[in-house]
């Protein structure tokens, strides 16, 4: 035994670093004042959904904000990537990463289209250009990169292959808002990009999502596709869409939300060069590579494990900090292709996706949210150095439990 007892992880006796428990995320939410006569509106008028104006505003708003001349409004960006998906292409395959949440693939199963997962790149955890080229067939109708924790996509590269094959590249920007690609807001990249806006995401209003895009034609068919493919003020359907709205009162937080979401995108950022230069010194904690076209809003701060030199794995690793009222999340662990949802799909192999096998063998996503102090970002360096101070006991003892 090492250490007075107060210096102990909880694992081996000490008390919590945390007087509270620090939550992998924490929706900042506009106060009640700042809505309210516009809440009372909309619950005098009786109009809580059907593009009412508080989502034709807010679409209106986000558009300037991404720089497109389109945004439709959607439920969530599980809608959204759906209709996207079937608005071009009723079969086929689309590439996209093994390593996203499963709703980027199950997007695509409920357009009828199928998933081909191709590898991502060991820095920055987004598409392989490379691999995607390798990935392309006659089959192949698309390609979708994901700006994973909100790092941007190698997005001129990935144009390039789409480019080169004469097929369409759009992105699951479910977790970048706020984030930049080469000094321009997300939101403008290939054909169209689709944001989240549930209650877990920087720019929460409880469910809700939006796709932005440049092109006109593919934004009015979009809007079919929202409202079950029927025009407005007709009966006849056109199409058979889906109900992919998005209600009054997630818009007008949303329009809310939008006057603070730089900055809380910076205050993230500033927390987060704070934790990786605490954490520096750590052996066996790599960070997501930022590149210097990037601009993240760190919709996650995620670390990659090595057990040998932190001295417990990302398994025991989570289970410490869990004891130690730190909530992390092994987003995204397992990979899709290792989930049961997928194991019938032909042509999926480890060694194909040797990288995303690495990454999600060690991935932790931390704590981070826009109302973060950095006083609870201290104390979860404290304790992530206490862990690994004292890792060979730990390791021990989760090993003596099993
Ligand atoms: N593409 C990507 C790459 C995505 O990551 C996602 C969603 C999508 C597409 C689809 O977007 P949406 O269709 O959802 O718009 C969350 C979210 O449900 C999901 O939106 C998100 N990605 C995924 C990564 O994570 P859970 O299961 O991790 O959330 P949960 O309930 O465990 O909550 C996590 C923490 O957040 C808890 O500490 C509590 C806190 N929380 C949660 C909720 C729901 C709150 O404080 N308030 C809340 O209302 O799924």
């Amino acid at each position: 035994m090492s250490g007075k007892r107060a210096d102990r992880p909880v694992l081996l006796g000490g008390p919590s670093i945390l007087p509270q428990p620090l939550t992998i995320v924490r929706p900042l939410l506009p106060p009640l004042a700042a809505i309210q006569e516009r809440l009372e509106q909309a619950l005098q008028g009786g109009q809580l959904t059907n593009n009412g104006p508080y989502v034709r505003a807010l679409e209106e708003a986000l558009a300037a904000y991404f720089g497109v001349a389109h945004v439709v409004a959607v439920g969530n960006a599980t809608a959204g990537l759906m209709i996207l998906a079937r608005a071009l292409a009723s079969e086929g395959e689309v590439i996209l990463p093994s390593f996203t949440f499963s709703a980027s693939a199950h997007a695509l199963v409920w357009a009828g289209l199928r998933p081909a997962f191709a590898d991502i790149l060991p820095g920055t955890y987004t598409l392989d250009p490379a691999a995607v080229e390798h990935a392309i067939n006659e089959r192949t109708v698309a390609i979708m990169g994901v700006h994973i924790y909100g790092h941007p996509c190698e997005v001129n590269e990935l144009q390039q292959v789409a480019d080169r094959h004469g097929i369409p590249l759009f992105f699951d920007a479910a977790h970048a808002t706020g984030s930049r690609y080469r000094g321009r807001p997300v939101g403008g990249n290939g054909l169209a990009e689709v944001f989240s806006f549930h209650a877990t995401k920087i720019f929460p209003v409880g469910e809700g999502g939006a796709i932005a895009t440049d092109d006109s034609a593919l934004a009015e068919q979009l809007r079919l596709w929202r409202v079950f493919g029927c025009p407005p003020g007709e009966e006849n359907t056109l199409l058979a869409g889906i109900n992919g709205k998005m209600q009054e009162f997630n818009a007008l937080i949303g329009l809310e939300n939008l006057k603070s979401i730089d900055r809380h995108v910076a205050h993230r950022r500033a927390l987060a060069a704070m934790i990786r230069s605490q954490l520096a010194a750590l052996p066996g904690l790599r960070f997501q590579t930022q590149q210097p076209y990037a601009y993240s809003n760190y919709q996650n701060l995620s670390i990659q494990v090595d057990a040998e030199q932190f001295g417990l794995n990302r398994d025991e690793l989570y289970l410490a900090l869990r004891a130690e009222n730190v909530h992390a999340r092994k987003y995204f662990s397992p990979p899709l292709h290792r989930h049961d949802a997928y194991a019938n799909l032909p042509n999926i192999s480890g060694a194909a996706l040797a990288v995303t096998e690495q990454i999600a063998g060690g991935i932790l996503c931390l704590p981070l949210y826009s109302q973060m102090s950095e006083r609870e970002a201290s104390d979860l360096c404290l304790v992530l150095q206490r862990l690994h101070d004292f890792s060979p006991e730990i390791h021990a003892q989760l090993m003596s439990e099993q």
